[in-house]
């Protein structure tokens, strides 16, 4: 049982009841609201080598498809619980990396009598396209909270912090089939144990380094079975061989149960995926010309998956 293992070889970090907190009330509030809700894992995780960690193994994820999603999803009006790898792709902040607008914003002037001072910038619109629309979209999301965002940075806050936004997700006052989990962080799936750990830095004079690792616990089996049963579950396969994908995907729709797996292939995920159900195989991609009028694969994600979203609620009503 993978609550065992995170019990006994992940001991929960520090911040995470304050986390759980958060996440339960704001599934209160959705489910207050009537609104479809949405769990996004978004960036790679770190996984340490050593006990006072030096050194980790880490992977390529930055986050973006996670941050994508996450905007698209909050347009279509769902509530969107992001879980998110810290300094990974933010939503709506990734499209304008601080070169852009440290040469585009100017200080105009500071208003004396409000409490502190009052620093107003200006920019002209055509130096920082979209600025303004992304401000206001995050803004109003913030101000109706209908956006969380969490941060993890090991495997071992993910772990932790995915329980708790599942089991936060699954009370029946809450919103059920309502909730979509998609999963999109890539996970280590390997660690080495706290108690096989060496604690200081291990020293090169050692010579050549052989470690070995366990396997992560898969948190998809208990996700579905018992955390958050009622919900619509999107995991996504990364392979680097096209000719392994769609066989992959259909053995975790086997073991896991779930409802879809997006899978997609390391040197065309920007711009091609296939999402993979039970008895459905269909192949979403972006053609030259949407690519050059800064369309975004995500998109064509979101909505096929809401749409699916919606006819998995109907049907359980
Ligand atoms: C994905 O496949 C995501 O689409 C990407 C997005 C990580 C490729 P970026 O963050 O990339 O936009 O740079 N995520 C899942 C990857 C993964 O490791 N899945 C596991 C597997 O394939 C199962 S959960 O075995």
């Amino acid at each position: 049982m993978a609550e065992t293992i995170l019990n006994s070889e992940f001991p929960e970090p520090p911040g995470v009841a304050r986390s759980a907190a958060l996440m339960q009330s704001f599934a209160a509030r959705m489910g207050r609201q009537g609104r479809r809700v949405v769990l996004i894992t978004s960036g790679g995780t770190k996984v340490p080598l050593e006990a006072r960690p030096v050194r980790f193994l880490d992977n390529f994820s930055s986050g973006r498809r996670g941050a994508v999603s996450a905007e698209c999803f909050l347009r279509t009006g769902y509530g969107v619980l992001f879980l998110h790898r810290a300094r990974s792709s933010f939503p709506f902040a990734h499209h304008f990396p601080p070169q852009t607008w440290l040469a585009a914003l100017r200080p105009t002037r500071r208003e004396a009598e409000a409490p502190g001072g009052r620093l107003l910038l200006e920019a002209e619109a055509s130096a920082l396209p979209g600025f303004a629309d992304a401000l206001l979209t995050y803004q109003e999301a913030a101000e109706a909270g209908t956006f969380l965002a969490v941060e993890f940075t090991t495997l071992n806050d993910y772990l932790h912090l995915l329980q708790a936004a599942a089991q936060a997700l699954n009370p029946a006052w809450c919103v059920g089939s309502s909730a979509m989990f998609y999963l999109a962080a890539a996970v280590s799936d390997f660690y080495v144990p706290a108690s096989e750990m060496p604690e200081h830095k291990i020293q090169s004079s050692g010579g050549p380094l052989q470690i070995t690792m366990k396997m992560v616990p898969k948190m998809l089996s208990p996700l579905v079975k018992d955390w958050a049963p009622k919900a619509f579950v999107i995991s996504f396969k990364l392979e680097t061989d096209p000719s392994l994908v769609i066989d992959h995907a259909r053995r975790a729709l086997k073991t896991y149960c779930h409802q879809v797996v997006v899978a997609n292939i390391l040197e065309s995920h920007r711009s091609y995926v296939i999402i993979v159900t039970k008895d459905s195989e269909t192949q979403l991609s972006l053609s030259d010309e949407e690519v050059g009028k800064g369309m975004e694969i995500e998109g064509k994600i979101v909505s096929n998956l809401q749409s699916r979203h919606m006819a998995f609620i109907d049907e359980k009503n």
